[in-house]
């Protein structure tokens, strides 16, 4: 594999969207190829599959029912799009991965992360992201950023409390895998929360050509 694989993760009105730009600027003036995606989504599968899990067609759908068509999705984002680009040498810059199955379905729903291990395990292999930038702000104040657009999905019509387990849930992961989870204090002003990224990116960007 030569490409790197980069995602960014959060709870909602973190500024992933709005930072993912960021990104996508330090490493195209490195001169790198990129893909940029998103989960769920990513391939035409994908996207219909986000569909049914953010709208309110199905409102009550169980946790595993979930779980298991977060994975389809990644199954064929993985197979269709992320790996091929990975191997001809391109730069995967992905909105949310499979932190997210872990802070959402494990942190948010308190599903056993065991099952996610093994669906994580049985997807993708030994592929996990080289890089992840977790935007990290109090949780009043990205559902206030949040609600400032269109109406609430299915997932940000859950309740505060959901939010706070899915912000610690994403904190313990960077807790236990420092060298790949850094935190951006993403409850700063826009420009210093940039500011941070690059300094992220550069350093991320010479630790690769020093391999
Ligand atoms: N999900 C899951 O449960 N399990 C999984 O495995 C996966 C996903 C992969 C879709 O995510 C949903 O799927 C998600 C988790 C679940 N739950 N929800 N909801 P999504 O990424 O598509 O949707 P999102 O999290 O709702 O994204 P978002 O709300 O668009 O958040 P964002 O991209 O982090 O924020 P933003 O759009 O860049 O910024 C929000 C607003 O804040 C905007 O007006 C900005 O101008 C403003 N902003 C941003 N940064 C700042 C700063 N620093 N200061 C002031 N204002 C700012």
């Amino acid at each position: 594999m030569q490409g790197s694989f980069i995602t960014l993760e959060g709870i909602e009105g973190a500024g992933k969207s709005t930072c993912m730009a960021e990104v996508r600027q330090v490493l195209e003036t490195a001169g790198k190829a990129i893909l940029e995606t998103r989960e769920p989504g990513g391939t035409p599968l994908g996207e219909d599959l986000r569909q049914l899990l953010l709208g309110h067609r199905h409102t009550g759908m169980h946790e595993d029912t979930e779980l298991l068509l977060m994975f389809a999705a990644r199954a064929e984002h993985l197979q269709q799009k992320i790996l091929p680009a990975l191997r001809s040498g391109k730069w995967v810059l992905c909105d949310r991965f499979t932190d997210a199955s872990y802070a959402y379905q494990g942190g948010g729903r308190g599903m056993d992360t065991r099952r996610i291990a093994e669906l994580e395990t049985w997807v993708q292999g030994d592929v996990r992201p080289h890089l992840t930038l977790l935007m990290d702000l109090p949780v009043e104040q990205g559902l206030e950023r949040a609600g400032r657009r269109s109406s609430p999905d299915r997932f940000e019509s859950e309740a505060l409390e959901f939010f706070e387990r899915v912000r610690q849930a994403y904190l313990e992961i960077a807790r236990q895998d420092p060298g790949r989870v850094k935190i951006i204090d993403a409850s700063r002003p826009l420009q210093e929360v940039r500011a941070r990224i690059r300094a992220v990116m550069e350093s991320f960007l010479e630790q690769q050509d020093n391999d």
